[in-house]
């Protein structure tokens, strides 16, 4: 078996990996990435398209923030639409100047693999059987086979960055983490497609064929959600079908403008709401995916992700430059803190929108008046505003 060993492991080479990789790259701290799949499927997932500000800023502290101001654009404000009309939340007057950056993940996950490779630090893709020991004594490491060799890495620090599935969650034992989930009875089925976007800014839709998104990559890459039943498959949406059901689902205005054409993705998200509890055990931490899910209604799940980062590359490079165990005490309680707000504000933004089908009449007149409220109300308007451009880190 060969031995290698480094200061930081990190499992799991999607957005949290490979930017905590970045960041401790740059604060002279060594790491290697092991990652399951090859660095093509990596890039094939089409997920996240919204950064809060606090993310913009740490991309662009770990160096990875030209192409994003480049071609990433800048929203103000988006829309709420329902009973056919449209209201406009202006995010950056409701919040003092604050906006978002619609930039795909895919590309996120682009910009920061081509700075890995310039890096020099080591990255294993197609790792498998990847598995675990030593974090809860002072010598951890993980055993795994790359191209049909067996590897032992050893370490000072894991960070669990391999997503929900991952197995650096799996690893704990059962009686030292706990778990609060909600599963959603329906899902997100996107497609995304090179037609310019029906409108400059994203639409969240409620409608009582079910909810609608209607977002972008860019000005002419398109990208939309409808709300569908968990039991429906990808393969009976044809494109066709798809377009039909969205011009339905829209105000006259959009449903006039709507510019469609041949899917590149299709897919179904189920949507669920999940965290673990801590997210540190001894020298193992969770990150991102791997210790908690939000719906994606509100776009939360990658700013999460980097907030957490944030939090460990400032944990653990106090470690390696002032011997300061402080940020690594202290780093599950401070991620809990503003992920239970993001949990919060994504849940309630999800039941808000979306066709609860067994929800009782008055539930839904309770949730028609709410939004009634919410676009007459400037303090409910700036709620909603702090919320979704981010809260501070
Ligand atoms: P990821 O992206 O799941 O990456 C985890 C990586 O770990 C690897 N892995 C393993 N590697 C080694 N050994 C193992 N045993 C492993 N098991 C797994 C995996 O192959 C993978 O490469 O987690 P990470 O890095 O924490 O990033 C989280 C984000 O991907 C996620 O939160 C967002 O995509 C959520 N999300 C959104 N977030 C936003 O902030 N804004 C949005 O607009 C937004 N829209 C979305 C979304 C997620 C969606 N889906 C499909 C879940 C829209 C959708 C539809
Ligand atoms: C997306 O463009 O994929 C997207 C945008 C906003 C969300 C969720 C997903 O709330």
């Amino acid at each position: 078996m060969k031995t290698l060993r480094t200061q930081v492991l990190i499992v799991g080479a999607g957005p949290s990996g490979l930017l905590l990789g970045q960041l401790l790259h740059k604060a002279g701290v060594a790491n290697l990435i092991l990652e399951r799949q090859t660095g093509d499927y990596v890039l094939g997932r089409i997920r996240a398209g919204v950064l809060e500000q606090t993310c913009v800023d740490l991309l662009d502290e770990a160096g990875v923030g030209v192409r994003m101001h480049a071609e990433g654009l800048v929203h103000d404000g988006f829309e709420l639409m329902f009973d056919g009309q449209r209201h406009r939340i202006d995010l950056k007057q409701l919040t003092g100047g604050k906006t978002v950056t619609v930039y795909g993940q895919t590309e996120v996950t682009h910009d920061l693999m081509d700075a890995r490779a310039a890096s020099g630090q080591q990255t294993l893709y197609s790792a498998a059987d990847v598995e675990l020991f030593g974090f809860d004594g002072d010598r951890p490491g993980a055993r795994c086979t790359v191209d049909g060799e067996r590897l032992e890495i050893h370490c000072d620090f894991i960070a669990g960055c391999d997503g929900y599935h991952g197995v650096s969650r799996a690893s704990v034992p059962a009686d030292a983490i706990q778990s609060y989930e909600k599963v959603y009875p329906f899902g997100w089925l996107g497609l995304l497609s090179d037609t310019p976007p029906v409108s400059h800014e994203l639409i969240y839709g409620r409608h009582e064929r079910g909810f609608t998104l209607c977002s972008m990559r860019s000005h002419t890459r398109s990208r939309y959600y409808l709300q569908v039943p968990l039991t429906e498959q990808v393969g009976d949406w044809s494109d066709e079908r798809f377009w039909d059901e969205l011009r339905l689902r829209v105000d006259a205005r959009a449903a006039a403008a709507l510019v469609t054409g041949p899917s590149l993705e299709k897919s179904i998200a189920p949507l669920r709401s999940f965290v673990a509890e801590p997210m540190r055990f001894g020298r193992l931490f969770l990150a991102g995916d791997a210790a908690h899910i939000v719906p994606p209604t509100g776009a939360k799940g990658l700013n999460l992700a980097a907030s957490d980062v944030y939090y460990l590359w400032q944990a653990l490079s106090e470690h390696y430059r002032e011997r300061s165990e402080a940020g690594i005490e202290h780093y599950s309680a401070r991620c809990l803190s503003r992920i239970w707000k993001a949990e919060r504000f994504s849940w309630w933004f999800t039941t808000l929108m979306h066709n609860l089908s067994n929800e009782p009449a008055i539930d839904a007149k309770l949730h028609r008046s709410e939004l009634d409220y919410l676009v007459s109300s400037d303090s409910a308007k700036a709620t909603m505003a702090e919320n979704y451009v981010g809260l501070p880190w």
